[in-house]
Order: C-alpha cells, then structure tokens, then sequence
C-alpha cells in the first residue's frame, strides 16, 4: 500500500474521537490536581487548611496557563484546582477538545513541578457554556465551593489539631448548619469573619495595567510606561459584585 493510502487509513482511527467545541460557545477548562490530598498532607506537609506558599504555587501554574499561547482572559484557583476562561475569540487548535485539554495540563503540571521541584500532574476538563450566564454562574459556582470548603476544611483541621482521628471530625461536622460551624470555630478561639479573604473565595487572575517608572539614560529623564499585566486579586468582592466583575472583563476584552 502507498503510504499516502496507508496514512489516511489510519488517521480515521486517530481522528475517530476528535471533538471540537462547537462556535459561539464560551469555553473554560477547569483543572485539577492529581492525588493533592497525598501530595500536600504525606509528600510536602503544607500546612492545614491554608497554606500560603501553596496558594502561590497554584497561583504561578495558573499565570503559566494565561501566558502559554492561549488568549485567556480570566483564571481563577481555589484549592488545589485553576480554572479558566478562553477569549470568545480564541480559535487555538480548531477548538479541539484533546488538544485543549491535554496541552493544558500539560503546561500547568510542567509549570507546577517546576516551581514545586517534584513530579506533580493535574488533569483537565473542558467546559463549553452557551452564554454569559452561565460563563458567571460556572465562575460563582466555584466560588461558593471554595467558601463551602473553607469553612469546612477551617472546622475539620481545627478538630483534628485538638486530636480528634479523620472519622471522629468528620462525623461531628456531617450535616451542621453555617452557624454551628462557625459558633464550633469561635468557641476555639477562632473568628471565621476575620480570616484572610482569599481561603474563603480564592484568587482571580486578570490582566491590569501597571504604570512602570524608568529611566532613560540618553534623555537622563524619568520615563513612565503602561504595561498589562496579570493581576493575581486574592481580594475578591462579594457574590453580585464578582459576577459584574467577570461580566466586566469578557465586555473588555473584545
Ligand atoms: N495542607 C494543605 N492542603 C491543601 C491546601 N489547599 C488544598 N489542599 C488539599 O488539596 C486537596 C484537594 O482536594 P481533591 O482535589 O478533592 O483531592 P485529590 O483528589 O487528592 O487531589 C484536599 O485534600 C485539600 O485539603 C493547602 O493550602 N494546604
Ligand atoms: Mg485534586
């Protein structure tokens, strides 16, 4: 057989689960990471609930999915999982489901490892949302899973710090309201509602522009220069606000 033949034979077994989204569809990715559980309990001991350097750490792999060739106009992270908004524009890869999602976690795991200094791997998911409210729904969904989470993960590990084993804290926080969990918190001596913003709704990342002072040294003046950069906010503004504010970044983008 020529090659020509052969190679257009085989690639219908190839191309025979070769997705694209569809036009007009909004896509975010949403990654995640593999076994972080282990990672950051057994392998790295971050410390509990919140750690601060692996905050970063998730911060640096998601700025590295911004800047990595894609037009992405929005991240955010929460835990141990990025998720991010491509530009309605953005036809990389012909909008083709593996490709977007391999090449992803591809450069996030590589991003991550690096800053880390082990092996770490994320997968990644694709989703295709018809329009803006659902684009701001998706983004406040992950938000409110983030503060869900954060207070649990505050109650779980202040018990498990006093002693308790996993059953025993997971059995005394199953099926409490909001207020028992954080009146068990300031009964520890911990006020929920001072705690740093970002453990309750995460970071975003968006681009801003910065206003950077130089100097010339022909001129011997003072230069000022506009630059875009990504912002990492890990003050986000409450519910209706953040929804704006992500409704705000897709108007300004176009
Ligand atoms: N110690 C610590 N763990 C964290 C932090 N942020 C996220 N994690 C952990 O990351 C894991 C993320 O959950 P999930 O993706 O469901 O677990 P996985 O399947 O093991 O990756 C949970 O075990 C979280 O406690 C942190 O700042 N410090
Ligand atoms: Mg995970």
């Amino acid at each position: 057989m020529k090659f020509d033949d052969f190679d257009r034979e085989m690639r219908i077994y190839e191309q025979s689960l070769d997705y694209v989204i569809l036009p007009d569809m909004y896509i975010a990715t949403r990654l995640d990471g593999r076994s972080f559980t282990r990672l950051t309990k057994e392998i790295c001991h971050f410390e509990a609930p919140f750690d601060e350097k692996f905050r970063d750490l998730m911060i640096h792999a998601a700025k590295s999915a911004m800047e990595c060739g894609f037009r992405i106009i929005y991240g955010y992270t929460e835990s141990d999982e990025i998720s991010l908004l491509f530009h309605p524009d953005d036809n990389s890869f012909g909008r083709k489901v593996r490709k977007l999602n391999t090449t992803l976690a591809g450069e996030v795991s590589a991003a991550f490892s690096l800053e880390l200094g082990r092996t770490a791997a994320f997968d990644c998911r694709i989703i295709p949302l018809p329009n803006l409210k659902r684009v701001t729904d998706y983004f406040l969904w992950r938000y409110e899973d983030s503060q869900r989470n954060s207070l649990n993960a505050w109650c779980y590990w202040t018990l498990r710090k006093e002693g308790m084993s996993k059953n025993e804290a997971t059995e005394m926080l199953s099926g409490k309201s909001i207020a028992f969990k954080n009146e068990l918190l300031l009964q520890k001596g911990i006020n929920y509602s001072t705690l740093p913003l970002w453990q309750k709704r995460g970071t975003g990342l968006y681009y801003k522009d910065f206003i950077k002072s130089g100097f010339n040294p022909i001129t011997g003046q003072n230069t000022k220069a506009i630059r875009r950069e990504i912002f990492a906010d890990t003050e986000l503004p409450s519910g209706e606000e953040y929804a704006r504010m992500i409704l705000n970044i897709i108007e300004n983008c176009k």
